[in-house]
């Protein structure tokens, strides 16, 4: 749309915005109240990382979704809190700096910058007086103090374990940030590497991790990924003994199974290539084969042994049913239930990390053990029924009534897993045990941009932690920042000043690796209810008022790392009194994605990023904000459509047309007299519904009300001031500045509310208008009146008329008198909710 047709016609949205939020800035409007007098509400935006490319239309969808709750729930008198803050560390931030050759420092202040206008320009409510940065210091400092009391807790902890190193990142990366063997950011190769690392123990936590979901108001499909990825499995762990070797040494090994009915139908055991017993107990024979084999393991991601080729789904599981490959160690074990000897193999679809890192293969009731037998021309013995009826076929995996199985034979699966469970228990052979999925969580980075360890490590490698008066422990300056591709962390190269810390007499070396870019996030939504507390992380009392969030709006993509870390940690701040809340988020809502009017997600390379900067330009925020939310449900995903904005646009325009004297003219006019029973009718079930609508976080329908409403005003020549202020104010949290303005212009009146210290000159507290319920229920209907089968007018009465009544009233429309007069009616006949006939004889 050309740009007169919009700016012209009275509506100067570019005057009217800059107004308000100037305004809104001085008199700190939306500063946050506290009063424990009130109900509060917490709503909390997923912060973001200020990339270099601005807001997009996505952060936008979210943010106006949050906007319009804070706005409503101020209006009815809630303590809002709706803070904004930026997660500024780790990798994209410090990958940006490295593309355009500037410090991150420098990028991430002027990336921040940006962002700041432009939120502030779309008109969001949020109290500026509580920003904050996670690279400020006196923020870090607050995320060294909470990994300090996971050290004292015991649970961060160095580990030497191979990990997943991305040389083309310059560093290690958690599980969760490997997809398919390659770097979630930026899709580099990963590959296995023995490193010296900070771990930190979630898995500590797996059970409450898992048990606690079920206290959360979130969608079930985010739920169920994460149940998926703690990944809980019940069954046994299983002693098997090695066949003594020439040597004379008795090894064993565990296995873990979730199938011990399954025992008598194990015909190897795998071990994983790693397994400390391997080297023990390959025979001389196999040794360079079992090497060779273990060498080549060691290059690939536990993700790549176990998942399809090109699949992305899930954790770290087991499944996965590609080519096996493996080889024998000319060790045997003993089956303890039978007591065969069976062979010993290694394969790399045999996890180290999960379970005990050895497995009973049971070939004719799993699918990779079935693959592998027949690549290797293993037996396969069948011990459940049903199936193929050739078990050479195929596995037959699920249940089934045991055969070939000595005192389990005619058990169904349950009774069979009870007894051998309780047999393996009695002889002490094994016992019922749980596995998770979850690992423990990678915490360091060999990168310069994030939150250093407040650690030192002595001579022999033991951390020392920094004394929480030192704190924080500064990121030093370099200039040379950038990763290396052997793994030493730039701190590294740290000036001595910075890196030797002196601890009695000792000289110490501080901690060179640095925390990934998911710490500060863990516990920002803390800070916010005490941002500029110099003692503590969080004043207790703010904690207990404010916590837990109420709505925490944000992406998708975070499901199992953002979401699952934050709640890690809040459960170890709750563990140490620290916090009052078992759960930090109590319900979440995902927007949908926004894609590009071709239907495809939005991206600089095809060339369909729609930028808000532009629509606000040409069209105002208020009209950005309402196409945003008129555009589908908040959760659907949904293309962007251009021609969309011109309709709320066309909408806003006629919403300052009414009452106008001046400018378009052509709306009804206001008056101060009452409301005739139409309108307000219409009005009340137009409160309503958007009332019901912002509960639901149902924003489109919302809309589409209003729009309703202002055609039934455009029906009158005049309505009642009143009326109109009702629209305004329902209006309000979507178009806050248009809603300002007229309200201001059209003399409505702001409350006078002394307990609010910014009252007054906004609509933000004028409360929220009520409605009537009787006045939004439908009492008449309306009837279609036939004569002799013609339609000869409508009735309107109310829904609950006698039948007799009814026909009198129908008679006496002056449609029907003329065709009744002077006739008989021989039969009148009444359609409930529908129609009146009747018929007459001449
Ligand atoms: C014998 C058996 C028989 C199994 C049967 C399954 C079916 P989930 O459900 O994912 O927990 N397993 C155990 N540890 C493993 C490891 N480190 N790497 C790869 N596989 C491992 O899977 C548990 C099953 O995965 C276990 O139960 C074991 O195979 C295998 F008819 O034991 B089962």
């Amino acid at each position: 749309m050309a740009k007169e047709e919009t700016t012209s016609g009275g509506y100067d949205f570019t005057g009217i915005e800059a107004k308000w939020q100037k305004r809104w800035d001085q008199e700190q409007t939306f500063k946050t109240l506290e009063d424990p007098k009130k109900p509060k509400y917490y709503i909390l935006d997923m912060f973001p990382y200020p990339s270099g490319d601005g807001l997009h239309v996505g952060h936008i969808e979210g943010y106006t979704a949050t906007d319009i709750v804070a706005r409503y729930k101020r209006m009815r008198g809630f303590c809002v809190l709706h803070p904004m803050g930026w997660d500024a560390f780790g990798l994209p931030a410090e990958q940006y700096a490295i593309k355009t050759g500037q410090h991150p420092r420098v990028t991430t202040r002027h990336n921040v910058g940006r962002f700041r206008d432009q939120i502030k320009r779309v008109g969001l409510s949020y109290d500026w007086s509580r920003e904050i940065d996670t690279t400020d210091p006196d923020y870090y400092k607050w995320t060294q103090w909470i990994f300090l009391k996971l050290f004292e807790r015991g649970l961060a902890y160095q580990s030497f374990e191979p990990v997943n190193w991305c040389p083309e990142l310059g560093t290690v990366l958690a599980n969760e940030e490997v997809i398919d063997g390659k770097s979630e950011v930026g899709g580099f190769p990963v590959f296995k590497k023995p490193l010296r690392q900070w771990v930190l123990k979630i898995t500590a936590y797996a059970e409450r991790l898992l048990e606690d979901l079920d206290l959360l108001d979130w969608p079930e499909s985010l739920k169920d990924m994460q149940r998926h990825w703690i990944g809980k499995s019940l069954g046994a762990k299983v002693t098997f003994k090695v066949k003594p070797a020439a040597s004379g040494a008795t090894d064993h090994f565990e296995v873990f199974t979730t199938r011990p009915d399954t025992l008598f139908g194990a015909t190897f055991c795998v071990l994983a290539p790693e397994h400390p017993l391997v080297a023990k107990i390959t025979t001389q024979q196999q040794k360079s084969a079992v090497e060779n084999y273990v060498h080549q393991a060691a290059q690939k991601s536990d993700r790549d042994r176990t998942s399809q080729p090109g699949s992305s789904s899930g954790s770290g599981s087991t499944s996965g049913t590609l080519d096996k490959t493996g080889v024998f160690t000319g060790a045997m074990a003993v089956n303890p239930a039978n007591g065969q000897e069976i062979p010993i193999w290694i394969a790399d679809y045999v996890l180290m990390s999960y379970g005990s890192g050895a497995i009973m293969a049971v070939p004719a009731h799993d699918e990779r053990d079935h693959a592998f037998a027949k690549q290797f021309n293993l037996p396969i013995k069948r011990v459940l029924k049903g199936g193929e009826d050739d078990i050479q076929k195929a596995a037959h995996c699920g249940d089934g009534i045991l055969i070939n199985s000595d005192f389990l034979n005619d058990l169904d699966k349950t009774q069979a897993i009870a007894t051998m469970v309780k047999w393996l228990e009695s002889k002490n052979l094994g016992h019922g045990a749980v596995t998770y999925k979850l690992r423990d969580w990678l915490f360091s980075r060999q990168r310069y941009w994030g939150e250093p360890f407040p650690l030192a490590l002595d001579k022999d490698g033991q951390a020392v932690p920094i004394a929480e008066g030192d704190l924080p422990v500064l990121l030093p300056e370099m200039d040379d920042f950038k990763p290396t591709r052997d793994a030493d962390p730039p701190l590294a190269r740290a000036h001595a000043a910075w890196s030797e810390v002196k601890l009695g007499d000792k000289i110490l070396k501080r901690e060179t690796n640095v925390m990934p870019q998911w710490a500060g996030s863990c516990w920002y939504y803390l800070r916010f209810l005490d941002p500029k507390n110099k003692n503590q992380f969080c004043d207790l009392d703010k904690e207990k008022y404010w916590m837990p969030v109420d709505l925490y709006v944000g992406g998708a993509e975070h499901a199992v790392l953002h979401l699952l870390y934050a709640r890690f940690w809040h459960k170890v701040l709750f563990d140490a009194g620290l916090v009052t809340t078992k759960e930090p988020f109590l319900k979440l809502v995902h927007p949908g994605t926004v894609l590009g009017e071709n239907n495809e997600k939005m991206s600089k390379s095809r060339g369909n990023v729609v930028n808000p900067d532009d629509i606000v330009r040409e069209y105002g925020a208020d009209t950005l904000r309402l196409f945003e939310m008129f555009m589908g449900p908040l959760t659907a995903t949904k293309p962007w459509q251009t021609a969309g904005i011109s309709g709320v646009h066309r909408f806003l325009r006629r919403v300052i047309r009414i009452g106008s004297s001046d400018e378009v003219g052509a709306g009804p006019t206001l008056h101060d007299g009452a409301e005739n029973e139409e309108v307000l009718r219409a009005l009340h079930k137009t409160i309503r519904k958007v009332t019901e609508d912002l509960e639901n976080l149902s924003f489109n329908t919302a809309i589409a009300a209003m729009m309703e409403l202002v055609n039934v005003f455009y029906k009158q020549k005049s309505i009642a001031k009143d009326s109109y202020g009702s629209l305004l104010l329902i209006l309000a949290p979507f178009a806050p500045h248009l809603a300002e303005e007229l309200w201001e212009k059209r003399a409505l009146p702001h409350p006078q509310d002394k307990s609010i210290p910014h009252h007054g000159r906004s609509i933000t507290f004028v409360p929220w208008p009520s409605f009537l319920e009787a006045l939004t229920v439908d009492t008449d209907i309306v009837l279609a009146v036939q004569v002799n089968g013609k339609l000869r007018g409508d009735l309107r009465c109310p829904k609950d008329l006698a039948k007799e009544e009814i026909f009198g009233r129908a008679k006496a429309l002056e449609a029907v008198k003329r065709h009744i007069e002077g006739k008989t009616i021989v039969k009148e006949i009444y359609v409930p909710g529908k129609i009146v006939s009747l018929v007459v004889k001449e």
